[in-house]
């Protein structure tokens, strides 16, 4: 017997007050920060709601219950929203773009999983320690003498290291006075495509954007004309041939490895790791360091840990995971703002999706995760900057579900041990050298491109 689920007596999603015809909730959101904007709303509609714009609903979830319930893998499954469908001209069927049942993504994720362990960590860690000298290196010309934009020079540090590391590619990013052709390219693609799925009405919208996404396709064939680049290198190379994700994949071309990627997957697996490893990444940093810098307590605390471990020596790859408390730091800077602030999750089957709402098989649902991560099970000080949440004591009271910084299940985030590695060392790195200090009359400020990032928060160096 099957039972229609839509009959079932179901609460209705609630959705923005002062909907209008055509236009739907649009006029609630902020083009700029929509995130932002659904964390606010869901704080005063509650943990499901929907939401219009023009004839597209989407459906967007916060509450523990329902975020539990949509991680069972055997019901739910990784969706592509509108916002990720968006980026499959410059991802493809790369792993962060891919559907589950593209064939692709399993061969990807067997063969570079082994690259993303903990211990294949210490494979990267000379040449993180080497980026972060860079990073040293051009902050001391600024020590005691003028603030440094903190975010875009995160953003340098982070794709400086996913470049070598990856691909063995440097893409000079502390000597550079403009950021590379590469990364105004990237940058560009992603902005057209955040901007193409919000900002594109329905039948006019493909007019409007003709000239602007014929220059988008110039900033595609670009990208792939570099990389493809780097790729015929290391086929011709005869010299030594490095240890990194690009020599991996080329690796299983000869040895002819059943989960072999052809070469159009290959660029699209090295384009999507340089977008998805360096931006997220960068914004944790950031927003560490502007905790940090208000918070004189941790700060104390955390360059405590750093002198006890390190002292005054280059860390060790062991002495990394030591840093707990920096670590801490790093975990609940992600908890306020989760830098991949979305995900989303599609039903496998027709199901009642937390034991109330209908889904068809095939529906999407978006998880808010900054509106998850202060949820009131955070507690009332659920908005306050608090490292001691992370207390192994204390998580492991914790109810599971509601941590979700890197996304969940089978395509949950392959780098996060990539990511925390880089994070922690880069922060102790930065304590072991400076002094820093936030500017007072500084506002958090958050801008959004498909991750979320500080905007204007300088931090002043002094050489300890
Ligand atoms: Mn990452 C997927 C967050 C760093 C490479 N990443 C995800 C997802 C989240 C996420 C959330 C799941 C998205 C979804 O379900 O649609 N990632 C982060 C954060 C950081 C981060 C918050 C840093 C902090 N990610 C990195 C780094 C790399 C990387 C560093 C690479 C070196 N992430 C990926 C890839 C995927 C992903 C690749 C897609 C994995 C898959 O679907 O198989």
């Amino acid at each position: 017997m099957t039972v229609d689920l839509l009959d079932a007596q179901a609460p209705a999603v609630p959705h923005p007050p002062h909907r209008l015809p055509l236009l739907g909730d649009l006029l609630g959101m902020r083009p700029r920060t929509p995130i932002q904007s659904i964390t606010e709303t869901a704080r005063t509609i509650g943990p499901i709601f929907e939401r219009k714009i023009f004839n597209r609903r989407i459906v967007l979830a916060s509450g523990p219950d329902l975020v539990a319930d949509l991680s069972d893998e055997k019901r739910f499954g990784k969706f592509l929203s509108p916002a990720v469908a968006a980026l499959r001209p410059i991802g493809g069927d790369g792993l962060f773009t891919a559907y589950s049942s593209e064939p692709n993504w399993r061969k990807a994720h067997n063969l570079l999983r082994p690259a993303f362990t903990q211990s294949a960590m210490r494979s990267y860690h000379q040449t993180m320690l080497d980026v972060a000298g860079e990073l040293t290196r051009y902050w001391d010309q600024h020590a005691g003498v003028a603030p440094v934009d903190v975010s875009p020079d995160m953003t340098k540090l982070t794709l400086e290291t996913i470049g070598r590391t990856g691909f063995s590619h440097p893409f000079d990013s502390f000597r550079r006075e403009r950021p590379h052709p590469f990364v105004d390219a990237m940058v560009g693609a992603l902005r057209h495509a955040q901007l193409r799925t919000f900002l594109a009405p329905p039948v006019v919208g493909d007019l409007l954007w003709r000239n602007a996404d014929r220059r988008n396709e110039q900033r595609l064939q670009y990208m792939f004309g570099v990389v493809d680049d780097v790729i015929r290198e290391r086929r011709e190379s005869t010299g030594p041939r490095p240890e990194d994700l690009l020599e991996l994949m080329m690796r299983a071309q000869r040895e002819q490895d059943p989960d072999q990627l052809d070469d159009r997957n290959i660029r699209f697996q090295v384009i999507t790791f340089l977008v998805a490893g360096h931006e997220t990444t960068s914004g944790a940093l950031s927003f560490a360091l502007y905790y940090l810098s208000r918070h004189p307590d941790v700060l104390a605390q955390a360059t405590a840990e750093v002198d006890a471990v390190w002292g005054t020596e280059r860390p060790g790859f062991e002495q990394v995971a030591k840093l707990r408390y920096v670590r801490r730091v790093l975990d609940e800077s992600l908890r306020l703002w989760p830098t991949a602030p979305v995900y989303a999750r599609e039903a496998k089957q027709d199901t009642l999706l937390a034991g109330r709402y209908p889904m068809k098989a095939g529906d999407g649902v978006l998880v808010i995760i900054p509106a998850l991560h202060r949820d009131p099970i955070w507690g009332p000080d659920a908005t306050e900057f608090n490292p001691d949440r992370f207390l192994p004591e204390h998580v492991k009271g914790r109810a599971p579900h509601i941590y979700k910084p890197f996304g969940t299940g089978e395509r949950a985030c392959i780098g996060r041990q990539f990511a925390i590695h880089e994070a922690v060392l880069v922060l102790g790195t930065i304590l072991q050298r400076y002094h820093i200090a936030g500017e007072p009359e500084y506002q958090l400020r958050v801008a959004e491109r498909l991750t979320m990032l500080p905007e204007g928060f300088r931090l002043t160096l002094r050489r300890r």
